[in-house]
Parts: structure tokens; C-alpha cells; sequence
């Protein structure tokens, strides 16, 4: 059945910018967009005509890096840091990451299920239409499978797209405390087979508080051979080349990266690996140290932009806040924040060809902003125009 979005303007993300379109129409036909371009060469209308009356439509954004399954939350633990505790210090007085995966075992997959949904609801609110979601919380077999199960099945409770991604390789469980080889074994030979079905990619924690290189590589190289995407945490805290490891694996995408090299920089435009920036970690965690932005350019390495949510670093359920940090605290241009949380982000999931942009053959899932001008949507802080949320042309 065919459905007609009129009367908008457009921003479909097509070619190089914002691809805007005066005046343009959205046709879509069982979930497909038909067509979207300028009203003058619109195929003549069939079905169901929506009158925007000169809102924007853009495509439904992507939240392309969380941990938005998890159990309970560090406010507690942020307050302490707000008196003066490092996040490392609570680390090793074990705390951070292994609180939550304490919180997250102890939860049944209902209510892990059942506490993400305020946070996707609030993403949803804003717009989302496709989101990755983490394990790495369980630590264990059974926990991370949970976990993962979970995030599934908040996508039969709403509509939306969930990408679920493997992270057993995130922390380091009390139980194997001292042999982090020991653990990786346990990851390589257990957990990536048991999650396979139920992960599209595998991503891994390359850190000195996590995970080393080597560690990494063996869990990228498992994920590789049971046909996994792969992607990384790196360069969050430190300097591990973890990017430029990722990339020469052909990885999707490498996170945070505020520490990335030119090296790492230029080993990402060769394999076509996406730079995923989270300003909602670099703030919460109120770092200095800015990821190479001016590198990314030179190289033409393709920048998106997510939440991070996660309780530890970056409590945040607003991509809509994300690109405004993106530009205010990185220095993207409208173009590229708005790129980032849409065609970039997409192509973070290996997803380019079904979403992120306004084209013929994608899915239908659009946002429609109550702007004039789609440089609004990166300039306001805390305000949220959306006017409606399409997902599959409902
Ligand atoms: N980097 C992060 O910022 C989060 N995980 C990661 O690998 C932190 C996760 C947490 O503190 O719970
Ligand atoms: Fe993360």
C-alpha cells in the first residue's frame, strides 16, 4: 500500500551534505521508499497522502554504539567522583564495570527488559529508528546470552531496529581476576559460538583497564571466523594503536578514539572503517584530550556519532544531545553531525545499503522535525522538535 509524505523539505543524506530538497515528497510502498526527491518529478500519487506542511524530513536516526541493556545504575558512584574518586579508583576498589555486571547478573531477562525500555523510549522519542545494542555486562556464558536475548526482545516490544553486538571481551569478571588470558579462552571458545546467533557483530574493550591488542585480536579473529562483524573500544584512555588493529581486520567501526594516531587514522581510511565519536563519555568523563578530528578529514575517514549509553561513562538517552556535544565540544559542522547520527551511522552497522538515507530501495524510516532549518536540530540544547517518527512507513 502506498504511503506519501508532501509538502516537505528534505534532508536525505544522499551524495556528500545534507542532500536537501525544496519542497520534496517522500513515496514509500510496503516499507520501501519508492521515491524521494523534488515534488516536480514525484510519480503520480496512489494511496495515503500526509501533508507535512513544510516540516524537514530526514531519515530515522541511528544510535549506532550502546550498553542500553543493563542492569541498575552508578549514580552512587558518580557522586563519589563528584567528591573527588577517580573512575579507575572505583574500578579497583571494584566497583565500576563489575558493579553493574553484578546488578546485571542478579536481573532476569524480563526485567533487563523491562528497565532499558525508559531509556528506549526516550531515544525512540527523539526519533531513533535503529539501535545497536551491547551485552558485556554478564561476563558469563549464560549472562552475556541474557543479555543479548534481551536486547532482541525490546524489538518485539517496539518499533524499531536493534543490532545486537557481542562484548564479552568488556571487563574482566571477578572470577578469572589475575588471568585475563584465561578469560579470553572462555570468550573464544565458548561465548562467540554460543552468541553467534543471536549477535550481528563482535566488539571488544582494547584498553589498559581492559583488554590488551593481542587479547583483542584473538577476539576479533574468533568473531571473523564464525562470520561475525567486528568492531572496537579504542582509544578511549590510552594510546593502544587498537583502531589501526581493527582496522586491518576489516572492522565496521572503531569507538571513542580520542587518542588515535595519524597512523590509526590513516589504517581507517584504507579499510573504510567509520570513526564512531561519543561526546556523551568525553564529557561525563570530563577529558581534555580532543579525538583527531582534523586527521579524520584529511583522510577521509567517515565520522558518526552515538550515546555511548552505558551507567558508567555516559548516562545520556539523547542523541539529539550528542549532536550538539559533537559540534560544540569536537568541532563537527552540521554536516557532519547530522551525517553521523544518520548515513555514517548506518554504514557503523553495515547497514548502508537498508538505511540512513533518503533513497529508492531503503527502508522507510523517517523523522520529521518540526525545523525550518536542519542546523537547528544540532543547535538547541536539551529541546526535542520531533513531529512524528515513521519506522518501515508506519
Ligand atoms: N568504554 C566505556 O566508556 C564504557 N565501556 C567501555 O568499554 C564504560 C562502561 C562502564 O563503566 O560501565
Ligand atoms: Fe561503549
Amino acid at each position: 500500500m502506498e504511503q506519501r509524505w508532501t509538502n516537505a523539505r528534505l534532508a536525505t543524506m544522499a551524495g556528500d551534505d545534507l542532500g536537501l530538497v525544496d519542497d520534496g515528497v517522500v513515496v514509500a510502498d510496503d516499507g520501501r521508499i519508492t521515491y524521494a526527491g523534488p515534488a516536480s518529478g514525484a510519480p503520480a500519487a496512489a494511496g495515503t497522502v500526509h501533508d507535512c506542511e513544510g516540516r524537514l524530513i530526514a531519515p530515522g536516526l541511528i544510535d549506532c554504539h550502546t550498553h542500553l541493556v543493563h542492569g541498575g545504575n552508578r549514580a552512587n558512584e558518580w557522586a563519589m567522583r563528584l567528591e573527588g574518586a577517580t573512575y579507575e579508583d572505583i574500578a579497583r576498589a571494584g566497583g565500576g564495570i563489575v558493579s553493574t555486571m553484578r546488578a546485571t547478573r542478579a536481573a532476569s531477562e524480563e526485567e533487563l527488559v523491562e528497565s532499558a525500555l525508559p531509556r528506549l523510549d526516550a531515544l525512540i522519542a527523539e526519533g531513533v529508528t535503529t539501535i545497536e545494542i551491547k551485552s558485556g555486562y554478564g561476563l558469563s556464558t549464560e549472562d552475556e546470552l541474557k543479555m543479548l536475548r534481551a536486547a532482541r526482545a525490546l524489538g518485539e516490544r517496539r518499533a524499531i531496529r536493534i543490532e545486537p553486538t557481542f562484548l564479552g571481551a568488556h571487563a574482566l569478571p571477578p572470577e578469572y581476576q589475575g588471568d585475563s588470558d584465561a578469560y579470553i579462552d572462555l570468550v573464544v571458545n565458548e561465548m562467540i559460538p554460543a552468541a553467534a546467533p543471536f549477535a550481528t557483530a563482535v566488539d571488544a574493550f582494547c584498553e589498559g583497564i581492559g583488554f590488551s591488542p593481542g587479547q583483542c585480536e584473538r577476539v576479533i579473529e574468533a568473531a571473523k571466523a564464525r562470520g561475525l562483524a567486528v568492531k572496537l573500544h579504542a582509544e578511549q584512555l590510552s594510546a593502544l594503536s587498537g583502531s589501526a588493529l581493527a582496522a586491518r581486520h576489516g572492522a565496521l567501526s572503531a569507538d571513542h578514539l580520542e587518542h588515535a594516531t595519524d597512523d590509526d587514522v590513516c589504517a581507517m581510511a584504507e579499510a573504510g572503517t567509520v570513526a564512531v565519536l561519543l561526546p556523551g563519555a568525553y564529557y561525563f568523563m570530563r577529558e581534555t584530550k580532543l579525538p583527531p578530528v582534523d586527521a579524520m578529514r584529511r583522510h577521509g575517514v567517515r565520522i558518526a556519532l552515538a550515546t555511548d549509553n552505558n551507567p558508567g561513562t555516559s548516562p545520556t538517552t539523547s542523541l539529539l544531545l550528542m549532536l550538539n556535544m559533537g559540534a560544540t565540544l569536537f568541532g563537527l559542522t552540521v554536516v557532519e553531525a547530522l551525517r553521523g547520527v544518520t548515513v555514517n551511522a548506518a554504514a557503523a552497522l553495515g547497514l548502508g545499503n537498508e538505511i540512513g538515507t533518503l533513497e529508492p530501495g531503503k527502508a522507510c524510516d523517517l523523522a520529521i522535525w518540526d525545523v525550518g532549518d536542519p542546523a537547528e536540530l544540532v543547535y538547541r540544547i536539551g529541546f526535542n522538535p520531533l513531529h512524528q517518527r515513521i519506522k518501515d512507513g508506519q
